[in-house]
């Protein structure tokens, strides 16, 4: 049986790797933070009771800030892949606590390849590590591909900058098995509630149920390449099934702005918004509701912008060329942007009915 450590398991692509994991049949340890509350409702639908006899999945406490926590659990495992996940992986956040960004999101890719190599675990463990289309940040060229240089525009995209190079380096001075992979945005109904992806279907579900009546938006002019996560964890495991380790960009090649991105959400619950007016003045209105279950009124103002969720620095374009992973690792996402809009809209939907269903019975 394989035997796979993910890093940030509770996170969004931790728990659908986990899934792809346990189908073909490897035996998954994962790292998860403590905290005071539980944090892993993603993955509490695969969690097995440490008791039973043959276990195909265990979580560890750990933190990618403690080396001796990471260099202990990489002994006690004997992984044959590290899937590195873990990061403080929101880009407006860094700019609040960039030390911290650097520490988890850098140093602790580096604490991941050095326990490997000090362990002597070279030749066994394969690692991959989750880089990011925000290490292209201020764009250079267009579509992004592997050879496209970077510029990184944020504290967590120059953290993500060295543990890029980082891994590049171990590669090539220690002959170890490690990759990139350079994945654009991807999302799902398990994205978190802060990126703007979930933040738009969250915020139309609960005005559709009269549960808000207004979304707040920051830069709305901004492209993205948006994906479906559950494509993109297999693209993970693809790269670390090559004969050689490489790096790949991982993307859908479409890009989209966040205004599209809204219209589409809208138009899931039977909205046509109009936008009208610039900058922090531009607003949408409802143009017409077709869906009477719902409680939008003709003329409501739905999107204001709020230059609170400005950045200092932002990454205008994003579009990913993903002809390397096609041609190599085979790879092909199945999820087009109009059915991920479709199923992160029915699941806040379904979500939100369900709350408001509590309320109502209290
Ligand atoms: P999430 O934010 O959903 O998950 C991040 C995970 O990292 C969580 O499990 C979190 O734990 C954990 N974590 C945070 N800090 C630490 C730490 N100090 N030590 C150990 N674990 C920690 O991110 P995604 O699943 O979306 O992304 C996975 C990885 O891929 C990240 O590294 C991200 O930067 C990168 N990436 C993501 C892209 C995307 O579009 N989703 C695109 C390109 C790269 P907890 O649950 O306790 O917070
Ligand atoms: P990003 O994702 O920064 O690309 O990083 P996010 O969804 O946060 O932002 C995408 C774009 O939308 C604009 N935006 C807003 N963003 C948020 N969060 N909230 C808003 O209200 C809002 N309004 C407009 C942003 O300015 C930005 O341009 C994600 C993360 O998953 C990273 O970890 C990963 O590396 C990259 O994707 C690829």
């Amino acid at each position: 049986m394989k035997v796979a450590l993910v890093t940030g398991i509770t996170g969004q692509d931790g728990a659908y790797l986990a899934e792809l994991l346990l189908e073909k049949g490897y035996m998954v340890h994962g790292i998860k933070r403590r905290s005071s509350l539980f944090n892993t409702q993603r993955i509490d639908h695969i969690y097995e009771d440490p008791h039973v006899e043959h276990p195909h999945f265990k979580l560890h406490y750990g933190d990618l800030s403690d080396s001796t926590n990471l260099i202990r659990i990489i002994q006690e495992t004997q992984p044959d892949e590290i899937y590195n996940l873990g990061a403080m992986s929101h880009v407006k956040v860094s700019f609040d606590v960039p030390e911290y960004t650097a520490n988890a999101d850098g140093i602790g890719t580096l604490r991941i390849l050095d326990a490997v190599r000090l362990l002597g675990l070279t030749k066994k463990t394969k690692i991959y590590q989750a880089s990011t289309s925000e290490l292209y940040g201020l764009v250079q060229e267009v579509p992004q591909k592997e050879t496209t240089p970077f510029y990184p525009r944020s504290p967590y995209a120059v953290a993500k900058m060295y543990a890029y190079w980082i891994t590049v380096n171990y590669r090539e001075a220690y002959d170890m098995f490690a990759c990139n992979g350079i994945l654009f945005n991807h999302e799902s109904p398990r994205r978190g509630e802060t990126f703007v992806t979930r933040k738009i279907t969250r915020g139309v579900a609960q005005m559709a149920l009269g549960m808000a009546d207004t979304l707040y938006m920051g830069n709305i002019d901004s492209q993205r390449d948006w994906g479906h996560a559950k494509d993109y964890v297999e693209a993970m495991w693809r790269i670390l099934q090559q004969d050689k380790p490489e790096d790949f960009v991982i993307a859908t090649g479409v890009t989209t702005t966040v205004r599209d991105f809204i219209k589409m959400a809208f138009a899931e619950v039977g909205v046509v918004l109009e936008f009208k007016g610039e900058g922090v003045d531009e607003k949408a209105t409802v143009v017409s509701s077709s869906n009477p279950e719902y409680k939008f009124k003709i003329g409501q103002v739905v999107v204001q912008i709020d230059p609170a969720y400005f950045r200092p620095t932002e990454v205008d374009l994003l579009i990913g060329d993903p002809t390397k992973a096609k041609t190599k690792l085979g790879w092909q996402p199945k999820y087009t942007l109009d059915m991920l809009v479709k199923e992160m809209m029915a699941a806040d939907v379904e979500i939100f009915k369900k709350e408001l269903h509590l309320k109502n019975f209290q």
